[in-house]
């Protein structure tokens, strides 16, 4: 069950390569369900349990910044 959807801006990602470390850093964030993230919209659509301070701390993480969109 998908119980809240966040919306992120990532600030830093040029390319394909750059999504991916993103998604995959969001992913790892217990409670995340589910996470698409948009190169074009510079943005992370987040769903599951997660708080926001974690999922922008992993972003952060992998030399992005994060805020809520
Ligand atoms: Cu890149």
């Amino acid at each position: 069950m998908l119980k809240t959807a966040l919306q992120l801006e990532i600030e830093g990602m040029r390319c394909n390569n750059c999504v991916r470390h993103v998604t995959e850093a969001l992913k790892k964030v217990a409670g995340v369900e589910q996470v698409e993230v948009s190169l074009q919209e510079g943005r992370a659509t987040v769903h599951g349990t997660a708080p926001v301070e974690k999922l922008i701390e992993a972003v952060r993480e992998e030399g992005y910044t994060a805020r809520v969109a």
